[in-house]
């Protein structure tokens, strides 16, 4: 696996598995009991997480659950950017989860790191818009669209469909100039998936990898933990983690999660195992 991952201001070492902490400004995230639609409560949130062991921050103004309606970028972009804005000195990488290739532009100019397409940079104009800039990349697998993905998705093998997906992506993005180093991965769970799928796809996460790019993972609270729990949106952190430490046994480098400081203390855990302690 690569070393380390170019990530607009920063240079982040791979060394140990990162977490991203979801922050949603948006009124109809799945995952959240009070979503944060308002600035301060955003950024409270946002500085908890970052206090609680965050190493990056995923800024999202357009819902994507399973169903939801696109957002027009005008709104999109009010949502989002002050928040970039107001987090820019926040010591932490700052992703932004659109699709949209002018909100891009614009959230690189007002300092976003990473931008994450679950689009999977399918449009031209989000490659361009990323392509002269030192930001890192999330390149995302979905079948089909938010609004309909869920309908009946259809795979001939779930782990070659979408390592075959993600490769395509990735060269276009490197035709278009991205270095390898700005590249991440994502297999995209629950996005154009059933239940069967998601978990084939955690189970084979290898051979659905696309090297040298680094994944990045998101299972946190979604359907997937909900389906085999049998537990609502926000009582699903136990579920996600076991999900989560699974990925990362699988070789996932960052995970995008709504409970950093528990999957903090896993992974400390986790590295614990892996890496060993010191005694005293
Ligand atoms: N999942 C969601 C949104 N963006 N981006 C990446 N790269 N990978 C994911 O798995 C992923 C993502 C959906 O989750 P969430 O943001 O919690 O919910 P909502 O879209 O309803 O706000």
């Amino acid at each position: 696996m690569q070393a380390s991952l170019q990530c607009g201001r920063f240079r982040l070492a791979l060394d140990r598995p990162l977490i991203m902490g979801v922050l949603n400004v948006t009124p109809d995230s799945f995952a959240e009991a009070a979503p944060s639609t308002q600035l301060e409560v955003a950024l409270e949130r946002a500085r908890d997480m970052i206090a609680q062991g965050a190493d990056l921050l995923d800024i999202g103004g357009e819902s994507t659950r399973p169903g939801a309606l696109p957002v027009p970028e005008a709104q999109e972009a009010q949502r989002v950017l002050p928040v970039i804005e107001a987090l820019r000195e926040a010591g932490v990488p700052l992703s932004v989860d659109t699709s949209k290739p002018g909100l891009m532009r614009q959230a690189l100019e007002a300092g976003a790191d990473l931008i994450n397409d679950i689009t999977g940079f399918r449009n031209p104009e989000a490659i361009a818009a990323v392509a002269g800039a030192d930001c890192a990349v999330c390149v995302m697998h979905m079948q089909g669209e938010p609004r309909t993905m869920q309908r009946n998705p259809q795979y001939d093998d779930v782990a070659l469909d979408v390592k075959a997906f993600l490769a395509a992506r990735c060269a276009a993005l490197r035709a278009a100039g991205v270095a390898q180093d700005r590249i991440l991965i994502d297999p995209g769970f629950g996005f154009g998936k059933t239940q069967a799928q998601n978990y084939a796809l955690l189970r084979r996460l290898a051979q659905a990898r696309v090297q040298p790019y680094p994944w990045l993972i998101g299972v946190s609270r979604k359907s997937m933990i909900g389906h085999v729990t049998g537990r609502s949106p926000t009582e699903r952190v136990a579920g996600s983690i076991a999900a989560a430490l699974a990925a990362v046994a699988r070789g996932a480098a960052v995970v995008r999660v709504h409970d950093v400081a528990a999957t903090r203390d896993a992974l400390r855990v986790w590295q614990a195992v892996e890496q060993g302690v010191q005694d005293g």
